[in-house]
Protein backbone atom coordinates (compact mmCIF):
# COMPACT_ATOMS: atom_id res chain seq x y z
CA UNK A 1 0.00 0.00 0.00
CA UNK A 2 1.51 3.63 -0.86
CA UNK A 3 1.44 5.35 2.16
CA UNK A 4 1.51 9.32 1.00
CA UNK A 5 4.34 11.06 3.61
CA UNK A 6 2.96 14.88 4.56
CA UNK A 7 5.38 17.16 3.34
CA UNK A 8 6.80 18.67 6.96
CA UNK A 9 5.10 22.18 5.53
CA UNK A 10 1.85 20.48 4.68
CA UNK A 11 -1.37 21.25 6.51
CA UNK A 12 -4.16 19.24 6.90
CA UNK A 13 -7.53 20.54 7.50
CA UNK A 14 -8.25 19.18 11.16
CA UNK A 15 -4.87 20.93 12.20
CA UNK A 16 -7.30 24.27 11.20
CA UNK A 17 -7.62 26.28 14.33
CA UNK A 18 -11.41 27.51 13.96
CA UNK A 19 -11.00 30.65 15.86
CA UNK A 20 -8.21 31.00 13.68
CA UNK A 21 -10.50 31.65 10.62
CA UNK A 22 -11.16 35.50 11.01
CA UNK A 23 -12.07 35.63 7.76
CA UNK A 24 -12.80 32.48 5.29
CA UNK A 25 -9.32 32.47 3.18
CA UNK A 26 -11.20 30.98 0.50
CA UNK A 27 -12.52 34.13 -0.78
CA UNK A 28 -9.20 35.03 -1.84
CA UNK A 29 -8.33 31.65 -3.18
CA UNK A 30 -11.36 31.40 -5.17
CA UNK A 31 -11.22 35.35 -5.94
CA UNK A 32 -7.82 36.43 -5.97
CA UNK A 33 -7.91 38.15 -9.08
CA UNK A 34 -11.19 39.84 -8.55
CA UNK A 35 -9.13 41.73 -4.89
CA UNK A 36 -6.49 42.04 -6.48
CA UNK A 37 -5.37 45.52 -5.63
CA UNK A 38 -6.60 45.37 -2.83
CA UNK A 39 -4.38 47.66 0.11
CA UNK A 40 -6.12 48.09 3.16
CA UNK A 41 -3.95 47.14 5.77
CA UNK A 42 -2.57 49.89 8.49
CA UNK A 43 0.78 50.67 8.56
CA UNK A 44 2.70 49.94 11.71
CA UNK A 45 6.05 50.62 13.20
CA UNK A 46 8.75 47.98 11.99
CA UNK A 47 11.00 46.91 14.48
CA UNK A 48 14.56 48.65 14.08
CA UNK A 49 17.15 45.73 14.23
CA UNK A 50 21.09 47.09 14.40
CA UNK A 51 22.64 44.49 12.17
CA UNK A 52 26.09 43.82 11.20
CA UNK A 53 27.21 44.55 8.34
CA UNK A 54 26.16 48.36 7.85
CA UNK A 55 27.33 49.11 3.97
CA UNK A 56 28.78 52.64 2.42
CA UNK A 57 28.57 51.55 -1.46
CA UNK A 58 25.38 50.96 -3.13
CA UNK A 59 26.74 48.03 -4.34
CA UNK A 60 25.68 45.89 -1.20
CA UNK A 61 22.62 45.41 0.63
CA UNK A 62 22.53 48.12 2.97
CA UNK A 63 22.60 48.06 7.15
CA UNK A 64 18.30 47.05 7.57
CA UNK A 65 17.46 49.96 9.34
CA UNK A 66 14.74 51.24 7.93
CA UNK A 67 12.84 54.29 9.29
CA UNK A 68 9.44 53.95 11.04
CA UNK A 69 7.22 54.03 8.16
CA UNK A 70 4.08 56.59 7.83
CA UNK A 71 0.84 55.36 8.71
CA UNK A 72 -1.77 54.08 6.18
CA UNK A 73 -5.20 53.15 5.66
CA UNK A 74 -6.76 51.39 8.57
CA UNK A 75 -7.39 47.48 8.09
CA UNK A 76 -11.54 47.95 7.38
CA UNK A 77 -12.42 44.63 8.26
CA UNK A 78 -9.87 43.18 6.69
CA UNK A 79 -8.44 40.29 8.83
CA UNK A 80 -5.11 38.34 8.38
CA UNK A 81 -6.23 34.62 7.78
CA UNK A 82 -3.95 31.78 8.71
CA UNK A 83 -4.86 28.09 9.40
CA UNK A 84 -1.94 27.87 12.08
CA UNK A 85 0.06 30.28 13.75
CA UNK A 86 3.61 28.44 13.83
CA UNK A 87 5.71 27.04 11.19
CA UNK A 88 6.77 23.11 11.40
CA UNK A 89 9.36 23.92 14.10
CA UNK A 90 7.14 25.31 16.50
CA UNK A 91 8.57 29.22 15.75
CA UNK A 92 5.96 31.58 15.63
CA UNK A 93 4.36 33.40 12.50
CA UNK A 94 5.30 37.31 12.27
CA UNK A 95 3.19 39.74 12.57
CA UNK A 96 1.29 40.99 9.24
CA UNK A 97 2.12 44.64 10.04
CA UNK A 98 5.67 43.98 10.06
CA UNK A 99 5.45 41.47 7.23
CA UNK A 100 4.08 44.80 4.90
CA UNK A 101 6.41 47.21 6.75
CA UNK A 102 9.43 46.16 6.97
CA UNK A 103 10.00 45.54 3.16
CA UNK A 104 13.24 44.65 0.60
CA UNK A 105 12.41 46.51 -2.41
CA UNK A 106 15.27 48.30 -4.12
CA UNK A 107 12.93 49.34 -7.25
CA UNK A 108 10.94 51.72 -4.95
CA UNK A 109 13.42 52.43 -1.89
CA UNK A 110 16.40 51.50 -0.27
CA UNK A 111 15.05 52.16 3.33
CA UNK A 112 12.82 49.19 4.18
CA UNK A 113 10.50 52.08 5.95
CA UNK A 114 10.18 53.23 2.57
CA UNK A 115 9.34 50.62 0.66
CA UNK A 116 5.50 50.25 1.88
CA UNK A 117 4.58 54.21 1.47
CA UNK A 118 6.27 54.27 -1.86
CA UNK A 119 4.53 51.62 -3.06
CA UNK A 120 0.57 52.13 -2.35
CA UNK A 121 -0.32 53.06 -5.93
CA UNK A 122 1.67 50.50 -7.94
CA UNK A 123 -0.41 48.69 -10.67
CA UNK A 124 -1.14 45.25 -10.16
CA UNK A 125 -3.58 45.16 -12.54
CA UNK A 126 -3.58 43.49 -15.39
CA UNK A 127 -0.47 41.99 -15.29
CA UNK A 128 0.94 39.81 -17.80
CA UNK A 129 3.63 36.95 -17.09
CA UNK A 130 5.71 35.67 -20.17
CA UNK A 131 6.89 32.35 -19.73
CA UNK A 132 9.22 31.58 -22.80
CA UNK A 133 12.47 30.31 -24.01
CA UNK A 134 13.14 26.48 -24.48
CA UNK A 135 10.04 25.62 -23.81
CA UNK A 136 7.53 23.40 -26.16
CA UNK A 137 4.56 25.94 -24.95
CA UNK A 138 5.60 29.04 -23.86
CA UNK A 139 2.93 32.44 -23.75
CA UNK A 140 2.29 35.28 -21.76
CA UNK A 141 -0.80 34.62 -18.97
CA UNK A 142 -2.95 36.64 -17.55
CA UNK A 143 -3.18 36.50 -13.41
CA UNK A 144 -6.44 36.05 -13.14
CA UNK A 145 -5.48 33.11 -15.85
CA UNK A 146 -3.00 31.37 -13.06
CA UNK A 147 -5.22 32.04 -10.45
CA UNK A 148 -7.96 30.19 -11.93
CA UNK A 149 -5.89 27.01 -12.77
CA UNK A 150 -3.80 26.42 -10.06
CA UNK A 151 -4.87 25.62 -6.80
CA UNK A 152 -3.68 28.76 -4.04
CA UNK A 153 -2.02 26.75 -1.06
CA UNK A 154 -1.19 28.11 1.83
CA UNK A 155 2.79 27.60 3.01
CA UNK A 156 4.45 29.16 5.82
CA UNK A 157 8.18 29.44 5.15
CA UNK A 158 10.69 31.09 7.40
CA UNK A 159 12.03 33.75 5.05
CA UNK A 160 16.26 34.51 6.06
CA UNK A 161 17.87 38.06 4.24
CA UNK A 162 21.13 37.69 3.70
CA UNK A 163 20.79 40.80 6.20
CA UNK A 164 20.72 38.12 9.29
CA UNK A 165 17.44 39.13 9.85
CA UNK A 166 14.24 36.50 9.55
CA UNK A 167 11.11 36.34 9.47
CA UNK A 168 8.14 33.54 9.38
CA UNK A 169 5.52 34.06 6.52
CA UNK A 170 2.26 32.27 5.62
CA UNK A 171 2.23 32.68 1.95
CA UNK A 172 -0.51 31.69 -0.43
CA UNK A 173 0.44 30.30 -4.19
CA UNK A 174 1.31 27.28 -6.24
CA UNK A 175 4.18 25.55 -6.78
CA UNK A 176 6.62 26.63 -9.80
CA UNK A 177 6.53 23.10 -11.36
CA UNK A 178 2.99 23.25 -12.05
CA UNK A 179 3.53 26.08 -14.51
CA UNK A 180 6.82 24.63 -16.24
CA UNK A 181 4.82 21.40 -16.61
CA UNK A 182 2.18 23.00 -18.40
CA UNK A 183 5.01 25.04 -20.42
CA UNK A 184 7.26 21.53 -21.42
CA UNK A 185 10.82 22.89 -21.12
CA UNK A 186 13.02 21.16 -24.14
CA UNK A 187 16.04 19.08 -22.96
CA UNK A 188 18.71 21.74 -23.98
CA UNK A 189 16.77 23.91 -20.35
CA UNK A 190 19.29 23.66 -17.66
CA UNK A 191 17.98 27.12 -15.64
CA UNK A 192 15.11 29.02 -15.08
CA UNK A 193 16.01 32.92 -15.06
CA UNK A 194 12.87 35.61 -13.48
CA UNK A 195 12.84 39.08 -14.15
CA UNK A 196 10.81 41.94 -12.43
CA UNK A 197 9.04 44.62 -13.74
CA UNK A 198 11.28 47.10 -15.59
CA UNK A 199 8.88 50.82 -14.68
CA UNK A 200 11.01 53.30 -13.68
CA UNK A 201 7.75 55.50 -13.88
CA UNK A 202 6.09 53.57 -11.16
CA UNK A 203 9.47 52.28 -9.53
CA UNK A 204 11.20 55.82 -8.20
CA UNK A 205 14.49 53.21 -7.07
CA UNK A 206 14.93 53.01 -11.31
CA UNK A 207 15.56 56.47 -12.03
CA UNK A 208 17.27 59.22 -10.98
CA UNK A 209 20.45 60.28 -9.23
CA UNK A 210 20.66 57.11 -6.91
CA UNK A 211 20.02 54.82 -9.29
CA UNK A 212 23.72 52.64 -9.34
CA UNK A 213 22.05 49.21 -10.15
CA UNK A 214 21.52 47.77 -13.70
CA UNK A 215 17.89 47.03 -14.02
CA UNK A 216 15.07 45.10 -13.97
CA UNK A 217 16.42 42.94 -10.99
CA UNK A 218 16.69 39.36 -12.38
CA UNK A 219 17.30 36.24 -10.71
CA UNK A 220 17.58 32.45 -11.67
CA UNK A 221 17.50 29.01 -10.32
CA UNK A 222 18.93 25.92 -11.39
CA UNK A 223 16.04 23.60 -13.32
CA UNK A 224 15.98 20.83 -10.35
CA UNK A 225 15.94 23.93 -7.83
CA UNK A 226 12.88 25.53 -9.86
CA UNK A 227 10.92 22.20 -10.05
CA UNK A 228 11.58 21.18 -5.98
CA UNK A 229 8.19 20.87 -4.19
CA UNK A 230 9.09 23.89 -2.06
CA UNK A 231 9.61 26.10 -4.94
CA UNK A 232 6.67 28.64 -4.89
CA UNK A 233 4.26 31.48 -6.93
CA UNK A 234 3.78 33.32 -3.99
CA UNK A 235 0.67 34.93 -4.80
CA UNK A 236 -0.39 35.92 -1.10
CA UNK A 237 -0.08 36.46 2.37
CA UNK A 238 -2.07 35.51 5.55
CA UNK A 239 -4.81 34.99 3.22
CA UNK A 240 -4.85 37.81 1.17
CA UNK A 241 -3.58 39.14 -1.97
CA UNK A 242 0.57 40.03 -2.15
CA UNK A 243 0.45 44.00 -1.45
CA UNK A 244 2.93 45.94 -3.41
CA UNK A 245 5.95 46.10 -1.11
CA UNK A 246 5.77 42.23 -1.08
CA UNK A 247 6.30 41.85 -5.00
CA UNK A 248 2.43 42.01 -6.08
CA UNK A 249 1.39 40.18 -7.56
CA UNK A 250 3.03 37.53 -8.43
CA UNK A 251 6.75 36.25 -7.23
CA UNK A 252 8.84 33.84 -6.52
CA UNK A 253 9.30 31.93 -2.87
CA UNK A 254 12.59 30.13 -2.41
CA UNK A 255 12.66 29.49 1.48
CA UNK A 256 16.10 27.55 1.66
CA UNK A 257 18.09 30.63 0.26
CA UNK A 258 18.60 33.72 1.14
CA UNK A 259 15.38 36.10 0.93
CA UNK A 260 16.86 38.01 -2.38
CA UNK A 261 16.78 34.81 -4.58
CA UNK A 262 13.03 35.73 -4.04
CA UNK A 263 12.18 37.88 -6.47
CA UNK A 264 9.24 40.31 -6.60
CA UNK A 265 7.05 41.47 -9.08
CA UNK A 266 7.80 38.88 -11.68
CA UNK A 267 6.93 39.90 -15.61
CA UNK A 268 9.16 36.61 -17.55
CA UNK A 269 10.25 33.57 -16.83
CA UNK A 270 12.26 32.18 -19.48
CA UNK A 271 13.68 28.67 -19.93
CA UNK A 272 17.47 28.68 -20.81
CA UNK A 273 20.58 26.76 -20.90
CA UNK A 274 23.40 29.10 -19.58
CA UNK A 275 23.60 30.18 -15.82
CA UNK A 276 21.65 33.56 -15.51
CA UNK A 277 23.76 36.51 -13.97
CA UNK A 278 21.69 37.64 -11.26
CA UNK A 279 20.98 41.18 -9.89
CA UNK A 280 23.52 40.95 -6.81
CA UNK A 281 25.87 38.36 -8.65
CA UNK A 282 25.94 41.65 -11.02
CA UNK A 283 26.13 44.28 -8.63
CA UNK A 284 29.02 42.66 -6.51
CA UNK A 285 30.13 38.78 -7.39
CA UNK A 286 32.18 38.52 -4.81
CA UNK A 287 29.28 38.69 -2.15
CA UNK A 288 26.52 37.37 -3.93
CA UNK A 289 27.16 33.92 -5.73
CA UNK A 290 24.38 32.28 -7.72
CA UNK A 291 23.49 29.61 -5.15
CA UNK A 292 23.40 31.75 -2.53
CA UNK A 293 21.34 29.09 -0.23
CA UNK A 294 21.34 29.78 3.51
CA UNK A 295 24.39 27.97 5.21
CA UNK A 296 25.28 29.04 8.83
CA UNK A 297 28.70 28.06 7.92
CA UNK A 298 29.91 30.47 5.02
CA UNK A 299 29.75 34.01 6.79
CA UNK A 300 28.91 36.71 4.20
CA UNK A 301 32.45 38.58 3.51
CA UNK A 302 30.88 41.14 6.01
CA UNK A 303 29.56 39.50 9.08
CA UNK A 304 28.68 35.87 10.12
CA UNK A 305 25.93 33.74 9.10
CA UNK A 306 25.59 31.50 12.16
CA UNK A 307 22.60 33.61 13.81
CA UNK A 308 19.85 35.35 12.63
CA UNK A 309 17.62 37.91 14.34
CA UNK A 310 13.74 36.90 13.91
CA UNK A 311 11.62 40.44 13.67
CA UNK A 312 9.22 41.04 16.22
CA UNK A 313 11.78 38.55 18.74
CA UNK A 314 14.55 39.59 21.26
CA UNK A 315 18.23 38.62 20.75
CA UNK A 316 19.29 36.25 18.02
CA UNK A 317 18.30 32.46 16.77
CA UNK A 318 20.89 30.36 15.35
CA UNK A 319 20.90 30.08 11.77
CA UNK A 320 19.64 26.06 9.95
CA UNK A 321 21.40 24.66 7.67
CA UNK A 322 19.37 25.12 4.57
CA UNK A 323 17.20 27.60 6.66
CA UNK A 324 15.71 24.28 7.99
CA UNK A 325 15.36 22.63 5.11
CA UNK A 326 17.97 20.57 4.33
CA UNK A 327 15.63 17.50 4.46
CA UNK A 328 13.84 18.74 1.28
CA UNK A 329 16.69 20.18 -0.44
CA UNK A 330 20.54 18.71 0.64
CA UNK A 331 20.16 16.06 -2.40
CA UNK A 332 20.03 18.71 -4.99
CA UNK A 333 23.39 19.98 -3.88
CA UNK A 334 25.48 16.00 -2.97
CA UNK A 335 29.03 16.45 -3.78
CA UNK A 336 28.96 20.12 -4.43
CA UNK A 337 31.42 22.40 -2.65
CA UNK A 338 29.30 24.14 -0.59
CA UNK A 339 31.84 27.27 0.16
CA UNK A 340 32.90 27.77 -3.43
CA UNK A 341 29.47 27.31 -4.59
CA UNK A 342 28.19 30.11 -2.55
N1 LIG B 1 12.47 42.75 -7.55
C1 LIG B 1 12.98 42.63 -6.31
N2 LIG B 1 12.81 41.50 -5.63
C2 LIG B 1 13.31 41.37 -4.38
C3 LIG B 1 14.05 42.41 -3.78
C4 LIG B 1 14.22 43.61 -4.53
O1 LIG B 1 14.85 44.58 -4.08
N3 LIG B 1 13.68 43.70 -5.78
N4 LIG B 1 14.59 42.24 -2.52
C5 LIG B 1 14.83 40.85 -2.08
C6 LIG B 1 15.23 40.73 -0.68
S1 LIG B 1 16.84 41.23 -0.31
C7 LIG B 1 14.44 40.16 0.27
S2 LIG B 1 15.01 39.84 1.84
C8 LIG B 1 13.02 39.82 -0.04
C9 LIG B 1 12.10 40.53 0.94
O2 LIG B 1 10.76 40.16 0.74
P1 LIG B 1 9.61 40.81 1.64
O3 LIG B 1 9.77 42.30 1.60
O4 LIG B 1 8.33 40.35 1.02
O5 LIG B 1 9.80 40.28 3.04
O6 LIG B 1 12.63 40.19 -1.36
C10 LIG B 1 13.63 39.96 -2.36
N5 LIG B 1 13.08 40.19 -3.68
MO1 LIG C 1 17.28 40.18 1.68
Amino acid sequence: MLIKKRKSWEISENEVTPKQHYLNRRSFIKGAGAIAGTSLFAACRPDRPVEPGSVAVPTSLPDPQGAAPTTGDEAAGLQPSVSQTTDELGAELTDLQDIISYNNFYEFSTDKGKVQPLSQNFVTSPWDVEVSGMVNNGGTFGLEDLLAEYDQEERIYRLRCVEAWSMVIPWVGFPLRKLLEKVEPTSDAKFVKFTTLDDPDQFPGQGGAFNFYDWPYVEGLRLDEAMNDLTLMGTGIYGEPLLPQNGAPLRLVVPWKYGFKSIKSIVKIELVDEMPVSFWMDANSREYGFYSNVNPNVPHPRWSQATERRIGQFGRIDTLMFNGYEEQVASLYQGMDLQENF
